[in-house]
């Protein structure tokens, strides 16, 4: 089949609406919000069901055209983006956008993939329920891109990831069959639980069209504090204290470096520093309770007395009123825009125990210290998983150029550092074509040959986004 006659098949299913084929309109879909990665397509497909969706995979694999899915395209290692080739074809799920299903009763909601995460949780409030995953790309980022990245966030802490979220999955498959798996059951011990071979494979193994995710009991008391550290153990022990005091009341606890907020302050409008005088780290600490009358102010006011006392805090802040919650967040969630206004992010998102965090940043900071004096080391996230967003940025006179040239070298500083603590090269974000190589030196060969046979039994011709994840 000609790459005519292929778009004019594609058309007859999608009808015109679901084909995009204008060079300025396939612009958007070609590069990642940070322009970080580009690729080349000549046809974006947009189908608009599940019935679609297989009429497109089959037409695809007849025709031997390897397939993107794409959904808001916010993720961070290039994973929806495709090669320079313009062979492939990009497939948007952004017009599955239905919700089909609530049932409070069941405390489960049923979507289709193109939904938006907002839009999950304003659906989940609306019926006096919570959906507890929450990042910075929430707006635009959709439930198909969340569980094929198998997101993680700022609630993980309390909720899990989106593998922990997640009952049912619908699932069309690289031979163009679709898997009924859309349960919303607690329990099934009916062999093997197919969905988690779907989280995570970003695209890999099929395209996911709709989920049956789990919901919370709404929660209606909230305290939040911003809090000097000055360590990242004194985090690790504040934690403790927070869950001894208040169990599962703790929501979220995040950590982030000075330099994190340096950057922060200097670009995103609006921000100020809660506190007088600068300090080398800050916790952003949430308590939530489904109660209105839980004394949330009163715990966490207590719990940071007993941290004063050990000397574990230096400065706090309870928020006060829902404007400064969301000051106090701006202040976390602006750290990823913000680095992009000084030159290259080298992003690393990496995951070791608790336990080993100020072990790990001790070490981490000293070899990169080493390997480039003045490097700007933006280290954040979310501590309560072990979990740091381990950026780097170039020194104050640095140049863009011979900083990037580095970046291997310096990615492996951070790697090495992290799998001497047991830990993974990427906690929360994926593989796609950023880590998929260096993956090849950091993750267990057998685990890697189980993968391939995985991949080679459900995608045997390699339609589904090639060369993302795997190593060659
Ligand atoms: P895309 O970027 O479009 O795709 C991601 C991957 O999934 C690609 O490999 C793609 O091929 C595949 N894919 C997409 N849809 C489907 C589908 N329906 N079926 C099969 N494969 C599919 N991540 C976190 O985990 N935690 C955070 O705290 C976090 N914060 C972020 C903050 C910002 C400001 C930004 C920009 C990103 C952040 N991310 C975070 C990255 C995160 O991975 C994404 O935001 C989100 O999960 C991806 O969703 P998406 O719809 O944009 O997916
Ligand atoms: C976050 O926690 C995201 O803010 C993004 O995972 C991290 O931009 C990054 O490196
Ligand atoms: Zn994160």
């Amino acid at each position: 089949m000609t790459p005519t006659e292929l778009s004019a098949r594609l058309r007859e299913v999608v009808g015109e609406a679901g084909l995009v084929t204008e060079p300025d309109q396939l612009a958007g879909y070609l590069t990642d919000w940070r322009d970080a990665y580009r690729g080349n397509a000549a046809v974006v497909v947009r189908p608009a069901t599940t019935a679609e969706v297989a009429a497109v995979v089959s037409l695809c694999r007849d025709a031997g055209v390897a397939l993107v899915p794409q959904g808001g395209n916010t993720g961070l290692c290039g994973g929806a983006v495709p090669d320079a080739s313009g062979d492939q074809v990009v497939l948007s799920l952004t017009r599955l956008r239905r919700i089909r299903e609530v049932d409070p009763a069941n405390q489960t909601i049923t979507v289709e993939a193109g939904v938006v995460l907002q839009q999950v949780q304003q659906a989940a409030a609306a019926v006096d329920r919570f959906f507890p995953l929450s990042l910075g790309a929430e707006g635009s980022c959709t439930i198909g891109g969340n569980l094929s990245t198998n997101a993680g966030g700022t609630g993980v802490l309390r909720y899990g990831t989106m593998r922990d979220l997640t009952l049912g999955l619908e699932v069309v498959l690289p031979d163009g069959r679709i898997w009924h798996g859309l349960r919303g059951l607690r329990k099934d011990n009916t062999g093997y639980d197919l969905k988690h071979l779907f989280i995570g494979a970003e695209g890999t193994l099929g395209v996911i069209t709709a989920a049956v995710l789990k919901l919370y009991p709404a929660l209606h008391g909230r305290a939040t504090a911003w809090i000097a550290l000055p360590s990242p153990q004194a985090a690790v022990d504040l934690i403790e204290i927070l869950r001894a005091r208040g169990g599962d009341r703790l929501t979220a606890f995040e950590i982030m470096s000075r330099q994190s907020v340096d950057f922060v302050l200097r670009h995103v409008p609006g921000t100020r520093d809660p506190f007088t005088s600068p300090h080398d780290w800050y916790a952003l600490v949430e308590l939530g309770d489904t109660r209105t009358d839980a004394d949330l102010d009163g715990l966490l006011e207590a719990g940071l007395a007993e941290a004063f006392d050990r000397g574990l805090a230096l400065d706090a802040v309870v928020a006060s009123g829902s404007a400064q919650v969301a000051a106090l967040w701006a202040l976390r969630e602006g750290i990823s825009e913000a680095q992009n206004h000084e030159g290259p992010s080298l992003k690393h998102d990496v995951t070791v125990p608790v336990s080993s965090i100020a072990a790990l940043v001790e070490r981490t900071d000293r070899a990169l210290q080493e390997a480039v004096p003045g490097i700007r080391i933006v280290v954040y996230g979310h501590i309560g998983d072990g979990n740091l967003h381990y950026n780097l940025s170039k020194p104050v006179d640095g140049d863009d150029e011979e900083f990037r040239s580095r970046a291997d070298e310096l990615a492996r500083i951070v790697y090495d550092s992290t799998s001497s603590f047991d830990g993974s090269i990427s906690a929360e974000h994926g593989l796609g074509q950023s880590k998929r190589d260096v993956m090849a030196d950091y993750k267990d060969p057998v685990a890697l040959d189980l993968m391939r046979g995985l991949k080679d039994l459900l995608d045997p011709v390699g339609l589904m986004n090639p060369g993302k994840v795997l190593p060659d």
